[in-house]
Protein backbone atom coordinates (compact mmCIF):
# COMPACT_ATOMS: atom_id res chain seq x y z
CA UNK A 1 0.00 0.00 0.00
CA UNK A 2 0.92 3.60 -0.59
CA UNK A 3 -0.42 6.37 1.52
CA UNK A 4 0.30 5.13 4.88
CA UNK A 5 3.27 4.27 6.61
CA UNK A 6 4.88 7.07 4.08
CA UNK A 7 5.94 10.51 4.98
CA UNK A 8 3.52 11.77 2.57
CA UNK A 9 0.29 10.29 5.14
CA UNK A 10 -0.93 13.72 6.08
CA UNK A 11 -0.79 15.32 3.11
CA UNK A 12 -2.70 12.27 1.15
CA UNK A 13 -4.94 12.14 4.08
CA UNK A 14 -5.77 16.27 3.43
CA UNK A 15 -6.72 15.38 -0.41
CA UNK A 16 -8.50 12.26 0.44
CA UNK A 17 -10.84 15.01 2.79
CA UNK A 18 -11.01 17.28 0.25
CA UNK A 19 -12.08 14.81 -2.08
CA UNK A 20 -14.83 13.44 0.01
CA UNK A 21 -16.41 16.87 1.51
CA UNK A 22 -18.20 17.43 -1.66
CA UNK A 23 -20.07 14.48 -1.22
CA UNK A 24 -20.54 15.13 2.45
CA UNK A 25 -18.26 12.12 3.38
CA UNK A 26 -15.78 12.59 6.38
CA UNK A 27 -13.51 10.82 8.65
CA UNK A 28 -14.72 9.67 12.02
CA UNK A 29 -11.56 8.89 13.15
CA UNK A 30 -10.56 12.77 13.15
CA UNK A 31 -13.40 13.15 15.67
CA UNK A 32 -14.46 9.89 17.21
CA UNK A 33 -12.56 11.35 20.62
CA UNK A 34 -14.96 14.67 20.39
CA UNK A 35 -17.83 12.58 19.40
CA UNK A 36 -17.21 9.41 22.42
CA UNK A 37 -16.20 11.03 25.66
CA UNK A 38 -15.23 9.00 28.41
CA UNK A 39 -17.64 11.66 30.36
CA UNK A 40 -20.19 13.67 29.80
CA UNK A 41 -19.37 17.43 28.01
CA UNK A 42 -21.51 19.99 27.69
CA UNK A 43 -21.81 23.51 26.50
CA UNK A 44 -23.84 24.93 29.31
CA UNK A 45 -21.86 26.60 32.15
CA UNK A 46 -23.17 27.76 35.78
CA UNK A 47 -24.96 30.95 35.71
CA UNK A 48 -27.03 32.77 38.36
CA UNK A 49 -29.79 35.54 38.33
CA UNK A 50 -30.87 37.70 40.60
CA UNK A 51 -34.52 38.26 40.50
CA UNK A 52 -34.10 41.92 41.40
CA UNK A 53 -32.51 42.46 38.36
CA UNK A 54 -34.64 40.43 35.80
CA UNK A 55 -37.63 41.99 37.24
CA UNK A 56 -36.65 45.47 37.07
CA UNK A 57 -36.23 44.76 32.95
CA UNK A 58 -39.64 42.91 33.12
CA UNK A 59 -41.28 46.06 34.55
CA UNK A 60 -39.78 48.40 31.87
CA UNK A 61 -41.15 45.59 29.11
CA UNK A 62 -44.51 46.06 30.85
CA UNK A 63 -44.61 49.81 29.84
CA UNK A 64 -44.11 49.13 26.49
CA UNK A 65 -45.65 46.18 25.30
CA UNK A 66 -49.27 44.12 26.61
CA UNK A 67 -49.17 41.03 27.54
CA UNK A 68 -52.28 40.39 24.71
CA UNK A 69 -49.35 41.95 22.08
CA UNK A 70 -46.38 39.85 22.87
CA UNK A 71 -48.69 36.66 23.75
CA UNK A 72 -46.78 35.95 26.42
CA UNK A 73 -44.53 38.79 28.16
CA UNK A 74 -41.52 37.01 28.89
CA UNK A 75 -37.92 37.47 29.48
CA UNK A 76 -35.59 34.53 28.83
CA UNK A 77 -33.25 33.36 31.57
CA UNK A 78 -30.31 32.35 28.40
CA UNK A 79 -27.15 30.44 29.76
CA UNK A 80 -24.16 31.82 28.67
CA UNK A 81 -22.59 28.84 27.24
CA UNK A 82 -25.64 28.53 24.45
CA UNK A 83 -25.95 32.03 23.07
CA UNK A 84 -28.48 32.26 20.89
CA UNK A 85 -30.81 29.21 21.80
CA UNK A 86 -33.34 30.40 23.90
CA UNK A 87 -32.11 27.65 25.93
CA UNK A 88 -30.79 27.66 30.44
CA UNK A 89 -30.03 23.96 29.50
CA UNK A 90 -29.39 22.15 26.63
CA UNK A 91 -32.99 20.27 27.34
CA UNK A 92 -34.65 23.00 29.53
CA UNK A 93 -36.03 26.51 28.81
CA UNK A 94 -36.70 29.27 31.46
CA UNK A 95 -38.26 32.43 31.03
CA UNK A 96 -39.84 34.83 34.26
CA UNK A 97 -43.15 36.09 32.37
CA UNK A 98 -45.20 39.12 33.90
CA UNK A 99 -48.99 39.80 33.65
CA UNK A 100 -50.22 43.20 34.92
CA UNK A 101 -53.22 43.65 36.52
CA UNK A 102 -56.15 43.58 33.97
CA UNK A 103 -54.30 41.51 31.43
CA UNK A 104 -54.71 38.68 29.85
CA UNK A 105 -52.57 36.48 27.69
CA UNK A 106 -54.53 35.39 24.95
CA UNK A 107 -55.44 31.08 24.73
CA UNK A 108 -53.07 28.46 22.93
CA UNK A 109 -52.06 25.04 23.37
CA UNK A 110 -48.31 23.65 22.13
CA UNK A 111 -46.48 20.04 22.26
CA UNK A 112 -43.87 21.50 24.44
CA UNK A 113 -44.68 20.61 28.23
CA UNK A 114 -44.23 24.12 30.65
CA UNK A 115 -44.45 24.42 34.62
CA UNK A 116 -45.13 28.06 35.79
CA UNK A 117 -43.50 28.16 39.84
CA UNK A 118 -44.95 31.52 40.98
CA UNK A 119 -42.25 34.81 42.06
CA UNK A 120 -44.56 37.66 42.99
CA UNK A 121 -48.16 38.07 43.44
CA UNK A 122 -51.01 36.30 44.20
CA UNK A 123 -55.20 36.11 42.51
CA UNK A 124 -53.70 35.75 39.05
CA UNK A 125 -54.88 32.50 37.42
CA UNK A 126 -53.79 29.81 34.64
CA UNK A 127 -56.75 28.29 33.25
CA UNK A 128 -56.10 24.90 31.79
CA UNK A 129 -58.97 23.27 29.17
CA UNK A 130 -61.01 26.39 30.93
CA UNK A 131 -60.13 25.20 34.65
CA UNK A 132 -58.40 28.01 36.77
CA UNK A 133 -55.85 27.14 39.24
CA UNK A 134 -55.50 30.33 40.85
CA UNK A 135 -51.71 31.34 42.02
CA UNK A 136 -50.15 32.17 45.21
CA UNK A 137 -46.49 32.31 45.42
CA UNK A 138 -44.08 29.64 45.11
CA UNK A 139 -47.20 27.93 43.84
CA UNK A 140 -46.13 25.05 41.04
CA UNK A 141 -48.49 25.00 38.19
CA UNK A 142 -48.49 22.87 35.36
CA UNK A 143 -49.01 22.74 31.72
CA UNK A 144 -48.91 19.00 30.39
CA UNK A 145 -48.55 19.49 26.45
CA UNK A 146 -51.53 19.70 23.84
CA UNK A 147 -53.42 21.42 26.81
CA UNK A 148 -55.47 24.71 25.89
CA UNK A 149 -54.15 27.52 28.53
CA UNK A 150 -54.52 31.44 28.73
CA UNK A 151 -53.27 33.90 32.15
CA UNK A 152 -55.34 36.78 33.43
CA UNK A 153 -54.38 38.81 36.32
CA UNK A 154 -57.48 40.78 37.89
CA UNK A 155 -55.57 40.75 41.18
CA UNK A 156 -54.46 44.80 41.88
CA UNK A 157 -50.72 43.88 41.41
CA UNK A 158 -48.25 42.86 39.40
CA UNK A 159 -48.38 38.78 38.98
CA UNK A 160 -44.46 37.20 37.92
CA UNK A 161 -43.55 33.63 37.58
CA UNK A 162 -40.94 31.53 35.94
CA UNK A 163 -42.17 29.51 33.24
CA UNK A 164 -40.09 26.41 32.48
CA UNK A 165 -40.36 24.42 28.94
CA UNK A 166 -39.00 21.65 27.70
CA UNK A 167 -38.40 23.42 24.34
CA UNK A 168 -34.73 22.43 23.60
CA UNK A 169 -36.40 18.94 24.05
CA UNK A 170 -39.41 19.20 22.03
CA UNK A 171 -36.76 21.10 19.25
CA UNK A 172 -34.39 18.14 19.07
CA UNK A 173 -36.93 15.87 18.02
CA UNK A 174 -38.62 17.90 15.82
CA UNK A 175 -42.03 17.53 17.25
CA UNK A 176 -42.96 21.19 17.88
CA UNK A 177 -46.97 21.93 16.90
CA UNK A 178 -48.65 24.76 18.27
CA UNK A 179 -52.57 26.50 17.89
CA UNK A 180 -54.09 30.01 18.98
CA UNK A 181 -57.59 29.38 20.32
CA UNK A 182 -60.21 31.94 18.20
CA UNK A 183 -60.80 33.16 21.41
CA UNK A 184 -58.76 34.70 24.06
CA UNK A 185 -59.93 32.53 27.17
CA UNK A 186 -61.03 29.48 27.03
CA UNK A 187 -64.79 29.33 28.34
CA UNK A 188 -64.70 28.44 32.13
CA UNK A 189 -65.44 24.35 31.85
CA UNK A 190 -64.69 23.74 35.91
CA UNK A 191 -64.43 25.96 39.15
CA UNK A 192 -61.26 26.80 40.12
CA UNK A 193 -59.90 23.98 42.64
CA UNK A 194 -61.67 20.73 41.38
CA UNK A 195 -59.12 18.68 39.74
CA UNK A 196 -56.59 19.34 43.21
CA UNK A 197 -59.89 18.43 45.39
CA UNK A 198 -60.57 15.36 42.69
CA UNK A 199 -56.78 13.83 41.98
CA UNK A 200 -54.57 16.37 44.75
CA UNK A 201 -55.04 12.96 47.78
CA UNK A 202 -53.59 10.20 46.33
CA UNK A 203 -57.11 8.61 44.61
CA UNK A 204 -57.84 8.41 41.14
CA UNK A 205 -61.32 7.98 39.56
CA UNK A 206 -62.57 4.48 38.52
CA UNK A 207 -65.31 4.63 36.23
CA UNK A 208 -67.06 2.11 33.59
CA UNK A 209 -65.64 2.39 30.33
CA UNK A 210 -67.69 4.88 28.18
CA UNK A 211 -69.68 6.30 31.45
CA UNK A 212 -67.85 9.31 32.13
CA UNK A 213 -64.44 11.50 30.58
CA UNK A 214 -61.06 9.16 30.58
CA UNK A 215 -58.06 10.25 33.32
CA UNK A 216 -56.21 12.72 31.45
CA UNK A 217 -51.93 11.87 31.26
CA UNK A 218 -51.46 14.37 33.90
CA UNK A 219 -54.61 14.97 35.93
CA UNK A 220 -53.23 17.49 38.43
CA UNK A 221 -51.59 20.56 37.36
CA UNK A 222 -51.84 22.77 40.76
CA UNK A 223 -49.22 22.27 43.88
CA UNK A 224 -49.66 24.60 46.21
CA UNK A 225 -46.84 26.07 48.10
CA UNK A 226 -48.73 25.47 51.68
CA UNK A 227 -49.11 22.25 51.14
CA UNK A 228 -45.36 20.97 49.54
CA UNK A 229 -43.92 23.49 52.11
CA UNK A 230 -46.09 21.55 54.78
CA UNK A 231 -44.97 18.12 53.54
CA UNK A 232 -41.13 19.30 53.37
CA UNK A 233 -41.45 20.56 57.02
CA UNK A 234 -42.85 17.53 57.89
CA UNK A 235 -40.02 15.29 56.25
CA UNK A 236 -37.55 17.63 58.59
CA UNK A 237 -39.29 16.65 61.68
CA UNK A 238 -39.40 12.85 60.88
CA UNK A 239 -35.91 12.23 59.36
CA UNK A 240 -32.34 13.23 58.91
CA UNK A 241 -31.02 15.32 56.01
CA UNK A 242 -29.91 13.19 53.08
CA UNK A 243 -26.12 13.64 52.80
CA UNK A 244 -26.27 14.84 49.15
CA UNK A 245 -29.63 17.16 48.73
CA UNK A 246 -30.68 17.03 52.31
CA UNK A 247 -34.58 17.01 52.40
CA UNK A 248 -35.84 16.20 48.99
CA UNK A 249 -39.27 15.23 47.31
CA UNK A 250 -40.06 15.36 44.02
CA UNK A 251 -43.51 16.30 42.77
CA UNK A 252 -45.11 13.66 41.14
CA UNK A 253 -48.00 13.01 38.63
CA UNK A 254 -50.66 11.19 40.67
CA UNK A 255 -51.74 8.94 37.31
CA UNK A 256 -48.66 7.58 37.27
CA UNK A 257 -46.61 8.11 40.46
CA UNK A 258 -43.73 9.13 37.81
CA UNK A 259 -42.47 12.67 37.11
CA UNK A 260 -45.06 15.37 36.91
CA UNK A 261 -45.02 15.17 32.92
CA UNK A 262 -43.01 13.40 30.35
CA UNK A 263 -39.95 16.06 29.82
CA UNK A 264 -39.57 17.37 33.59
CA UNK A 265 -38.83 16.34 36.78
CA UNK A 266 -39.98 18.81 39.57
CA UNK A 267 -38.72 18.79 43.11
CA UNK A 268 -37.99 20.84 46.77
CA UNK A 269 -35.71 20.65 49.03
CA UNK A 270 -34.80 21.71 52.58
CA UNK A 271 -31.26 22.41 53.96
CA UNK A 272 -31.44 22.99 57.73
CA UNK A 273 -29.36 25.89 59.03
CA UNK A 274 -25.85 25.06 59.01
CA UNK A 275 -25.88 21.77 56.95
CA UNK A 276 -23.55 21.33 54.01
CA UNK A 277 -24.20 18.48 51.28
CA UNK A 278 -21.57 16.24 50.54
CA UNK A 279 -20.82 16.51 46.47
CA UNK A 280 -23.13 15.10 44.11
CA UNK A 281 -22.54 15.16 40.35
CA UNK A 282 -25.62 13.88 37.67
CA UNK A 283 -26.21 13.68 34.05
CA UNK A 284 -29.73 15.98 35.00
CA UNK A 285 -29.25 19.55 34.10
CA UNK A 286 -30.94 21.46 36.61
CA UNK A 287 -32.82 24.70 37.13
CA UNK A 288 -32.79 25.85 40.65
CA UNK A 289 -35.03 28.80 42.47
CA UNK A 290 -34.16 29.84 46.32
CA UNK A 291 -37.56 30.15 48.12
CA UNK A 292 -36.27 30.86 51.07
CA UNK A 293 -33.06 31.72 53.23
CA UNK A 294 -29.34 32.07 52.48
CA UNK A 295 -25.99 29.97 51.95
CA UNK A 296 -23.85 29.38 49.01
CA UNK A 297 -23.97 27.20 46.32
CA UNK A 298 -20.84 25.54 44.52
CA UNK A 299 -21.27 24.31 41.21
CA UNK A 300 -18.49 23.40 39.09
CA UNK A 301 -15.91 24.78 41.42
CA UNK A 302 -17.79 28.23 41.30
CA UNK A 303 -19.55 29.48 43.95
CA UNK A 304 -22.69 31.32 43.67
CA UNK A 305 -24.13 33.35 47.28
CA UNK A 306 -27.45 32.35 47.05
CA UNK A 307 -30.36 35.24 48.81
CA UNK A 308 -34.49 34.32 48.10
CA UNK A 309 -35.29 34.74 44.53
CA UNK A 310 -32.42 34.03 42.60
CA UNK A 311 -32.42 31.51 39.87
CA UNK A 312 -29.44 28.90 39.37
CA UNK A 313 -28.74 26.31 36.76
CA UNK A 314 -26.75 23.34 37.48
CA UNK A 315 -25.43 21.85 34.15
CA UNK A 316 -24.81 18.01 33.27
CA UNK A 317 -22.09 17.04 35.79
CA UNK A 318 -20.72 19.81 37.00
CA UNK A 319 -19.77 18.22 40.58
CA UNK A 320 -22.22 20.24 43.18
CA UNK A 321 -22.17 21.17 46.80
CA UNK A 322 -25.19 23.68 48.84
CA UNK A 323 -24.49 24.91 52.17
CA UNK A 324 -27.36 26.24 54.16
CA UNK A 325 -27.04 29.79 56.17
CA UNK A 326 -30.65 29.88 57.66
CA UNK A 327 -32.72 27.38 56.32
CA UNK A 328 -32.51 27.47 52.31
CA UNK A 329 -35.35 25.85 50.70
CA UNK A 330 -35.20 25.48 46.83
CA UNK A 331 -37.54 24.03 44.39
CA UNK A 332 -36.13 22.56 41.28
CA UNK A 333 -36.97 20.89 37.91
CA UNK A 334 -34.49 18.95 35.55
CA UNK A 335 -34.66 16.41 32.59
CA UNK A 336 -34.12 13.84 34.92
CA UNK A 337 -37.34 11.66 33.41
CA UNK A 338 -35.90 12.29 29.98
CA UNK A 339 -32.20 10.07 31.21
CA UNK A 340 -34.17 7.59 33.39
CA UNK A 341 -36.36 6.70 30.73
CA UNK A 342 -33.46 6.44 27.90
CA UNK A 343 -31.79 4.50 30.63
CA UNK A 344 -29.12 7.25 30.41
CA UNK A 345 -29.56 8.77 34.02
CA UNK A 346 -26.07 8.34 36.38
CA UNK A 347 -24.81 10.16 39.33
CA UNK A 348 -21.73 9.94 41.33
CA UNK A 349 -21.70 11.44 44.73
CA UNK A 350 -18.81 12.39 46.82
C1 LIG B 1 -45.78 29.62 26.60
O1 LIG B 1 -46.87 29.05 26.08
C2 LIG B 1 -45.86 30.30 27.81
O2 LIG B 1 -48.12 29.75 28.11
C3 LIG B 1 -44.73 30.86 28.34
O3 LIG B 1 -47.24 31.20 29.43
C4 LIG B 1 -43.52 30.79 27.71
C5 LIG B 1 -42.21 30.09 25.82
C6 LIG B 1 -42.13 29.48 24.62
C7 LIG B 1 -43.24 28.88 24.06
C8 LIG B 1 -44.44 28.91 24.70
C9 LIG B 1 -47.17 30.41 28.48
C10 LIG B 1 -43.43 30.14 26.49
C11 LIG B 1 -44.55 29.55 25.92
Amino acid sequence: MTGFRTNDQQGQLRRLYEDMRPQHLYPLWEVLSGLVTPEPVTRAVPAQWRYADVRHHLMRAGDLISAEQAERRVIILENPGLAGESAITPRLYAGLQLVLPGEVAPCHRHSQSALRFVMEGAGAFTAIDGEKAVMSRYDLILTPNWRWHDHGNPSPDPMIWLDGLDIPTVRALDAQFAEKLASAQYAETLPPGTTRRLYGRSLRPLRSPGTGDAVPREPMFHYPYAEWRDALDAMARIEKPDPHVGHALEFRNPATGGSVMPTISAQVRLLPAGFETCARQSTESAVFVVVSGTGEAEIGGETFVLSERDVLVVPTWKPTRWRADGDLVLFGFSDRVVQEKLCLYRECLG
